[in-house]
């Protein structure tokens, strides 16, 4: 496991295992500030909380695992959550194959502030079937709770998008939503390299989605 301070490097990672080196699959972790993104990170890559709280720039975190009896790296964008990095989040989100996008559940606005996430990444990948999830986080803060359930289970709904409640406090779930988000990203990379091949063989030229960070 690693983390670095730094912005992860670009470049498609497409390929999968096929030469032997294990897959690499990029996740990116956004939401407002102080929803926990940080804290539900660190707690997935290095099993333990972070009571404190340092506002985020970017970092990125890389963690091998076993995953379906095979070794896969995944790489883990930190984003900030603050408003003056705002403009700079298209550039992060072109390089992401799959997202968490995280609210707490003790703080309504950071549910309301996630359409505009979630349009952003839709539109700067200009795909739709980009893999999220929606995460309430905090769960264990239960008698602070702003949102109901049912009422961050409806947002989902609308977007189609599976939702998990966490606490990065009591690991509540956390490996849940990684291996979730894991899981839908291998699916579609498996179904767009088979239909790749098939494109292939009936002679079309295959198109690759690139990611360069500045
Ligand atoms: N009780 C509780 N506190 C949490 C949980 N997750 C995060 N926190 C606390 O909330 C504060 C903010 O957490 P961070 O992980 O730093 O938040 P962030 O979303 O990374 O914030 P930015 O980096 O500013 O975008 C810290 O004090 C954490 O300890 C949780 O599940 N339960
Ligand atoms: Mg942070």
């Amino acid at each position: 496991m690693s983390r670095s301070r730094s912005a992860p490097s670009g470049g498609s990672s497409a390929g999968s295992g096929a030469s032997g080196t294990p897959a690499l699959h990029k996740l990116i972790v956004v939401g407002l500030g102080g929803v926990g993104k940080t804290a539900i990170i660190f707690q997935y890559v290095y099993g333990d909380f972070i009571s404190s709280y340092d506002p985020t720039k970017a970092d990125s975190y890389r963690k091998k695992i076993m995953f379906e009896d095979e070794e896969i790296n995944i790489d883990v964008l930190d984003t900030s959550g603050q408003e003056e990095y705002a403009a700079i989040r298209d550039n992060y989100y072109r390089c992401g194959e799959g997202f968490l996008c995280v609210f707490s559940l003790t703080e309504r606005e950071t549910l309301d502030a996630l359409d505009d996430f979630i349009e952003q990444i839709h539109r700067v990948l200009d795909d739709t079937e980009i893999p999220i999830i929606l995460v309430g986080n905090k769960s264990d803060l239960e008698r602070s709770r702003a949102v109901f359930s049912e009422e961050a289970q409806a947002k989902a709904d609308h977007w189609k998008i599976p939702y998990y409640e966490t606490s990065a406090k009591t690991r509540h779930n956390i490996d849940e939503v990684f291996t979730h988000i894991i899981r839908s990203i291998t699916q579609r990379k498996r179904a767009a390299s088979t239909a790749a091949r098939t494109n292939r063989r009936r002679g079309g030229s295959g198109k690759r989605r690139g990611c360069v960070l500045l």
